[in-house]
């Protein structure tokens, strides 16, 4: 694969005053720790256009409030449609029915096989109410979701755009409907994100490495610390904190613990897929308020996201032992144990 960079297992440790018989069990024991990935080169450049991105959000924005089931979402569903399209993706929707509304994923996909192993995602829709609002006259009118909502699918288009053609195979693009109207009418949130998980067979979900998701990227005042039910796959999570480093982004993408959130990631580990949730926290004060309009977002903030998700996906194009599991704490234990008994033992016996 010319433009990608690949994971390194770092094994290749020496034991002094240990023989060779033990040192290779010992190294044998090693192989067996499930792999840290390790970069080799870096040479990509990002293209990843913060004001392209901006503008579709403005776009977004101009179809009004996207509950699901509304007109505007529908149109703004062949707008996202179109984008993927003339840039060449082949769209897909994925229809659902949830209490009664009829709700639609949008899946692109580089090609009509479905082999990428990497999803990227976004929702789309927006909150019908704003419940957050600090006036409580506002609480049932609608959320515009420049942030919550538009600037994720913004960076999905922009991405959609200027990926290289020789990666976009490897990524399949999700666009997630019915996310955000949970506790209202009845409602629970990520549907959409349940929806697409319940229709993956085994083989499909253990041929994806890495889910990326993008949600509220877009405030000027951008902070992404790590977000807690990410770092059920902490490699996952590190990579990509390590290219924003790289590119100097430490102000945005934070190395703090952020908050435990229900978002559109949480099928995917549900179904032991690596997966990663960026979302600003704490939230802003925009958030879930009639407040959270385009003119609160900025082309820097998408930017800086859009650019590290590019490297991520272009230098590490991530295979499924890419990014283990993290290993319980007792796994370890007995790990370590293990060998060290067998070395005991012939310590002991050469004693005797
Ligand atoms: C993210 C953006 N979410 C909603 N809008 C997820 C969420 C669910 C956040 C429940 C807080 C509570
Ligand atoms: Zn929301």
């Amino acid at each position: 694969m010319i433009l990608s960079k690949r994971f390194l297992g770092d094994v290749g440790t020496e034991f002094d005053g240990v023989s060779l018989k033990y040192s290779s069990l010992l190294i044998i024991f090693l192989l067996g720790i499930p792999h840290i990935p390790v970069v080799i080169g870096d040479d990509y450049s990002p293209v990843f256009n913060g004001e392209e991105a901006l503008q579709y959000i403005y776009d977004q924005c101009d179809f009004g409030p996207r509950p699901p089931g509304s007109e505007n979402l529908s149109d703004c569903r062949s707008y996202i449609v179109d984008k993927l399209e003339l840039n060449g993706w082949e769209v897909i929707l994925q229809n659902f029915t949830y209490q009664e509304t009829l709700c639609s994923n949008i899946l692109a996909r580089w090609g009509p096989e479905v082999n990428s192993t990497m999803i990227l995602g976004a929702h789309y829709d927006t909150r019908p109410k704003a419940d957050n609002d600090p006036n409580p006259a506002n609480h049932n009118l609608p959320v515009l979701g420049a942030n919550d909502g538009a600037s994720g699918v913004a960076v999905l288009l922009e991405l959609a755009k200027v990926l290289p053609e020789a990666v976009r195979s490897y990524v399949e693009l999700v666009f997630f409907d019915a996310e955000d109207s949970g506790n209202i009418d009845g409602w629970d949130w990520i549907q959409g994100s349940r929806y697409f998980v319940s229709q993956l067979s085994a083989d499909r979900i253990d041929s994806i490495a890495a889910m990326v998701l993008l949600d509220m990227v877009g405030d000027a005042n951008l902070r992404i610390p790590k977000e807690q039910n990410s770092m059920q796959f902490p490699s996952l999570q590190n990579t990509i904190w390590s290219i924003a480093h790289e590119f100097g982004y430490d102000s945005i993408f934070l190395n703090e613990t952020g908050g435990r959130i229900t978002d559109d990631h949480i099928p995917f580990l549900d179904a032991d897929i690596p997966a990663v949730d960026l979302i600003h926290y704490p939230f802003p004060s925009t958030w879930h308020t009639i407040e959270d309009t385009p003119d609160k977002c900025s082309a820097a903030s998408l930017q800086a996201v859009g650019r590290v998700v590019e490297v991520f996906v272009v230098d590490y194009l991530p295979d499924v032992s890419d990014f283990p599991q993290e290993t319980p704490l007792d796994f370890l234990v007995i790990l370590i144990a293990i060998p060290l008994v067998i070395v005991s033992y012939f310590i002991i016996r050469r004693q005797q």
